[in-house]
């Protein structure tokens, strides 16, 4: 009866054990982390990109970025808030000059960029840009383009 009981709890001891494997072995892998903490990837830079913004909770990073003529920018949106990209002045968008976009400069996305979206655009046209978010006038930045 001594022998059952041991191995009764050998057996629960082997059953916990192969369930904590499966367990991490079909977690995405960002949750496998070391140190117990919760990496959240998709508040990491766009890595590898060059001339990309992000837009994070307290604004677009950098909040400043100069570029050659030709140059395609994307921006992501990074944060949990709706992100539209318009052309400065709110909420009239005109200030960058190519106008064949949705309310005046084809600077707009003219739609929210979804939390991990991304959206790009070529200036075509030298001069400071600004911009902001149409969904929350307050935060903004400039390109600049040479
Ligand atoms: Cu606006």
């Amino acid at each position: 009866m001594l022998n059952n009981k041991y191995l009764g709890i050998i057996i629960i001891i082997a059953i916990l054990i192969i369930g904590f494997n499966i367990w991490y072995l079909i977690l995405p892998p960002e949750y496998n982390t070391e140190n117990g903490e919760i990496e959240i990837t998709a508040n990491q830079p766009l890595l590898g990109e060059e001339n990309a913004i992000l837009y994070m909770e307290d604004g677009f990073i950098p909040k400043t970025l100069k570029i050659k003529l030709g140059t395609t920018v994307t921006f992501k949106n990074n944060s949990l808030k709706s992100l539209w990209i318009a052309s400065d002045n709110h909420p009239t968008h005109a200030l960058y000059p190519a106008t064949d976009g949705c309310i005046a400069s084809a600077f707009d996305s003219c739609k929210s960029i979804k939390q991990g979206e991304i959206w790009s655009f070529k200036f075509d046209v030298a001069g400071n840009w600004g911009y902001h978010n149409h969904m929350n006038h307050n935060d903004g930045g400039t390109i600049i383009v040479e």
